[in-house]
């Protein structure tokens, strides 16, 4: 096989058998919550309580999921490339730990991480499993009130871009899974892969928002799309 350098991009689909609410699916997190109350920096400034509430919800549901075999077979993916000289750059979206529970050894999470919880007043980044409240005190600079989930909300800068971009130049497939194309940049990503001559392929429940930029596309749930592709 001359495939050498798989860039993977992961959506909340990939999570969905595991028990984690997609975004914008019906029923899905967006369709029961405001984003604009809860994922931009403006809605924390306004009420940090409300956010720290449905973020210390969603922490506590992240812990409880398990992984499934999508999961398990993108953490296979990366070790048989690794022994044919090759790589997987696997970069999620989803902010939970399932990927790295699976068994995926590098994995890049564009829009942070639910289980890691930064300060704004110092900007340290540490592993962060409790609850967080408004009386919370950063452990490194002793603040009170500015700690906040590492996530990425609306309007902030996603993480990480540079080495994405790098993975993105050198990958020999480009395969989006559980994702609807909505939010960018990571949407982006499946055009900037065509433009550079990179084959695409879309594992997805339904057609994406981005499906015109996928030369294939193989539709259904992610527990048997992506080891059927994995195999
Ligand atoms: C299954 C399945 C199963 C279900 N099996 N599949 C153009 C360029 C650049 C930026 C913008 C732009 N236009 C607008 C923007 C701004 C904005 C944006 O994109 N807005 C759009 C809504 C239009 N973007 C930003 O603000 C980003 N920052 C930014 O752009 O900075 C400046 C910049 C400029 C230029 C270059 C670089 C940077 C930040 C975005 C942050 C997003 N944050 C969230 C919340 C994170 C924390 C949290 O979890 O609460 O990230 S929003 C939410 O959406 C979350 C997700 O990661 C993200 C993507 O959602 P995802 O994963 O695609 O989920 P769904 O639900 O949408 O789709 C699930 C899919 O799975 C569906 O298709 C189902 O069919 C499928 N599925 N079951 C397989 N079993």
């Amino acid at each position: 096989m001359d495939i050498q350098n798989i860039f993977v991009l992961t959506g909340a689909g990939i999570s969905a058998e595991s028990g984690l609410g997609t975004f914008r699916d019906r029923g899905g997190v967006w369709s029961r919550f405001d984003p604009m109350k809860l994922a931009t920096p403006e809605a924390f400034a306004a009420d940090p309580v409300l956010v720290h509430d449905f973020y210390n919800m969603r922490r506590r549901d992240a812990m409880k999921a398990e992984p499934n075999p999508a999961h398990a077979a993108l953490a296979r993916l990366e070790a048989d490339l690794a022994k044919r000289g090759g790589e997987l750059f696997l970069c999620t979206q989803n902010v939970d730990d399932l990927h790295e529970r699976a068994g995926s050894r590098a994995v890049t999470h564009i829009h942070g991480e639910l289980l890691r919880a930064r300060c704004t007043a110092c900007g340290e980044s540490r592993p962060w499993r409790e609850d967080l409240s408004v009386a919370t005190s950063c452990p490194h600079c002793g603040a009170t009130g500015g700690m906040r989930p590492d996530v990425v909300w609306f309007g902030e800068m996603p993480k990480h871009l540079v080495a994405i971009e790098d993975a993105l130049l050198k990958a020999d497939l480009f395969v989006a899974i559980g994702t609807s194309g909505a939010v960018y940049p990571a949407a982006g990503y499946a055009a900037q892969a065509r433009e550079f001559g990179i084959p695409t392929l879309a594992l997805n429940l339904e057609a994406a928002d981005n499906a015109g930029m996928f030369a294939r596309t193989r539709l259904g749930p992610a527990s048997e799309t992506v080891p059927a592709f994995v195999a």
